[in-house]
């Protein structure tokens, strides 16, 4: 199974420009429950450092870019977003961190489940031994 799974969102547009419509277990795999976006993220800055027992995410760089880094506690792939119509899908038990933010980046992401912190996985050893059942 790969790691980096990608998510065509086409732009439907017309001669006044784009629209990409995202739709629940239609382009976005999962019941959207929540919804957040990320701006204005310092330069130097990286986020996240984390993964997350249960939940499900779909992000896209609706503007800008970023470089998001997965792991599965096997390999780890990063993948630029760079594009309104790439989005990534993230799965449960996957690390991931977002860097190199440009300054104008809004990072969207369309999350499975409504925030809870006692899903989050903070700490990378305590997420190897989640992946590997220890
Ligand atoms: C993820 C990556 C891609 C809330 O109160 N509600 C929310 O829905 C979210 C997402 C965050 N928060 C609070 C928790 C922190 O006090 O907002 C603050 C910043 O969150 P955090 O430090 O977790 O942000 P990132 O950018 O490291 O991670 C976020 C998501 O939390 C995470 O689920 O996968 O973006």
């Amino acid at each position: 199974m790969s790691l980096i799974k990608l998510i065509n969102l086409p732009p439907l547009g017309d001669e006044r420009g784009s629209l990409v419509s995202l739709e629940s277990n239609k382009s976005i795999p999962f019941d959207i429950k929540r919804v957040y976006y990320i701006f204005g993220t310092k330069s130097g800055v990286a986020r996240g450092f984390h993964a997350h027992k249960k939940l499900k995410q779909v992000a896209v760089c609706v503007t800008g870019k970023c470089r998001m880094t997965l792991d599965d506690g096997i390999q780890r792939k990063e993948e630029w977003l760079d594009s309104a119509t790439k989005g990534i899908l993230i799965e449960d038990m996957i690390w991931r961190e977002m860097h190199d933010f440009s300054d104008d980046c809004v990072l969207l992401v369309l999350a499975s489940e409504h925030y809870d912190e006692s899903d989050y996985i903070r700490n990378y050893d305590e997420f190897l031994k989640g992946v590997n059942n220890v």
